[in-house]
């Protein structure tokens, strides 16, 4: 896998950019068709994405960087080309980083440093280099607490003979499934790194790194689901029950139609937060198209995670006992989904990224994702089988926006169910756009109607405030804890 991801240019098609900003849709449309069938390798090609866009973003300050990494994370030759970890967790905290990390670096006198820590998660061990975080020692001994005390550093896991760069694997972790792709705790000994942020700056230096990594999760979620429904949607020409295939039950035919509207909206959500990169990464996004991307990656993460463990828990009873069963190659997807809300930050964590998003732009991302939304509509407004859809998107992203004005008092408890409906409504928007750019094909028609009927409740409404009270954060807080005895 290593060796097909250089030679097929899984990462060099990105930053080649032979076709300029499309550059990365391509790249990021031949991971959608390569993620599900590459046995979690689409995990390592996650990182080193990540690790390729931190450097170019790097490069005028650190240019050696570029000159050691860049051009072997970018390689097609199978020989020369690395891969990259990603190691920001610790034993006290993967969601809360900044009190989390306890590794310190001790500054040399040639201007490296040497860490020491434990790192608690590190997958795809076997990488090449990683980028991590640690809090520097200063001349008193002393490192400073909280986000403010992390910096970036960039390490090679080996030394120049092949020794392990004072890195003790203390343990490979056994996992519920992405069992192809090593995870280790890791003591750092002693390991040599280079500061590659400003001190202070860790956290804000690797999230260019986190949006890759979270828009490779968000791919590899919609290719999961894809490759089920396109598996299952086969099997049912072939298997027979109570004398007839399975194709021809419009009950078994309607639940997989179901899934199939799922697997649309969440590639179409993806590919577009990859088509907006692409323009970012070209230098050609406009602010508002900045915005929406930053917007669109966390939703993109969260919600096609939690779709993904759905449609393919679905999808394996789709196949009977036979999806149940090892050698079928099923059970391992629906393993591997597990995991997609967890890493790259847990859905709730990510609903507030959502915030932060919406915070950092005093509301303007909001107004931007509004807007957008509405201009993605407008034309199905005169379209006889999509004027309905057009509304009903269009209701929905008034209710959210009115919400958001409304009681922002409340957004840290409405946060999760708020990202849900950004994300519906967008999804929405989307899937009515392509059915009418797309020549209004009657499925595509079809699969935004659906969407809409099926999908696109606001969850978010004025009347719904009452959810997020403090009342009812005390209910729900008595419903689970009554009775408990620590
Ligand atoms: O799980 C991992 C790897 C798994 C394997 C790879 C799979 C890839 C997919 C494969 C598919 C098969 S690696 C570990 C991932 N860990 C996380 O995702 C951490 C989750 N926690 C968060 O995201 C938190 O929100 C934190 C750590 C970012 C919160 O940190 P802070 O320091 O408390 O947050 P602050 O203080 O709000 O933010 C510090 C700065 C701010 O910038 P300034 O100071 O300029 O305002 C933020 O705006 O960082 C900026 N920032 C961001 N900027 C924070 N988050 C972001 C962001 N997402 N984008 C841009
Ligand atoms: P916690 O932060 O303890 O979260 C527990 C629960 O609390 C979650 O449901 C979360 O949503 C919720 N929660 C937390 N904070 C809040 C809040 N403020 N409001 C509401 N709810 C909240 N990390 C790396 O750095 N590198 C890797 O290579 C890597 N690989 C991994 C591989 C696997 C297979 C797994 C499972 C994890 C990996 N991780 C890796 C770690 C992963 O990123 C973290 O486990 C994840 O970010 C969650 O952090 P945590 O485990 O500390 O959970």
């Amino acid at each position: 896998m290593h060796d097909i991801s250089a030679e097929e240019g899984i990462i060099s098609i990105a930053y080649n950019r032979e076709v300029g900003e499309h550059s990365r849709l391509h790249q990021m449309a031949k991971v959608y068709l390569f993620a599900s069938f590459s046995g979690l390798y689409s995990c390592p090609i996650a990182m080193t994405d990540g690790a390729a866009k931190i450097i170019e973003n790097l490069a005028p300050k650190y240019p050696w960087l570029k000159e050691r990494a860049f051009r072997h994370l970018t390689s097609r030759e199978p020989g020369h080309f690395w891969t990259s970890g990603q190691w920001m967790t610790e034993r006290k905290g993967g969601s809360d980083v900044a009190n989390g990390t306890e590794t310190v670096a001790i500054p040399q006198d040639d201007g490296s440093f040497r860490l020491h820590g434990y790192k608690w998660f590190s997958s795809a061990t076997d990488a090449d280099i990683t980028f991590t975080l640690a809090r520097v020692v200063g001349k008193d001994g002393q490192t400073t607490t909280g986000t403010r005390g992390l910096s970036l550093f960039y390490l090679e896991v080996h030394n120049s003979d092949g020794s392990l760069n004072n890195i003790q694997i203390q343990k490979l972790k056994n996992k519920l499934g992405t069992k192809q792709v090593p995870t280790a705790e890791l003591l750092l000994d002693g390991t040599i790194a280079h500061k590659v942020s400003e001190e202070g700056r860790g956290v804000a230096s690797i999230s260019s790194m986190l949006t890759l990594s979270r828009i490779h999760n968000a791919l590899a979620s919609a290719s999961a689901m894809r490759r089920v429904v396109s598996t299952a949607r086969d099997y049912s020409t072939r298997r027979s029950a109570f004398g007839n295939v399975l194709k021809n039950y419009p009950l078994h035919i309607q639940t997989l139609a179901r899934l199939e509207v799922e697997v649309r909206g969440a590639t179409l959500l993806t590919l577009e937060a990859a088509r907006l990169l692409g323009r970012e990464d070209v230098g050609k996004a406009t602010e508002h198209e900045q915005m929406l991307l930053r917007l669109l990656t966390p939703l993109a993460k969260l919600y096609t995670a939690k779709q993904a463990m759905s449609v393919v828990s679905e999808g394996l009873e789709s196949f009977g006992g036979q999806g149940y069963i090892e050698d079928t190659g099923l059970p391992g997807l629906l393993r591997d989904a597990q995991v997609l809300p967890i890493w790259e930050g847990t859905t709730n964590v990510l609903s507030l990224d959502v915030l932060r998003a919406l915070m950092k732009t005093k509301g303007g991302a909001l107004q931007v994702w509004h807007d957008d939304v509405i201009s993605r509509v407008q034309s199905a407004g005169q379209h006889k089988e999509l004027s309905e859809a057009a509304e009903k998107v269009t209701k929905c992203a008034s209710s959210v926006v009115g919400f958001a004005q409304k009681h922002s008092d409340v957004f840290d408890k409405a946060a999760r169910d708020f990202a849900y409906s950004l994300s519906r409504t967008f999804i929405g928007a989307l899937l009515v756009q392509h059915a009418v750019e797309a020549g209004s094909d009657p499925t595509d028609i079809y699969a935004a109607q659906r969407w809409c009927e099926k999908d696109l409740t606001p969850v978010i409404t004025n009347q719904s405030r009452r959810h997020f009270s403090s009342d009812t954060a005390d209910q729900d807080f008595q419903l689970l804890f009554k009775n408990y005895h620590d």
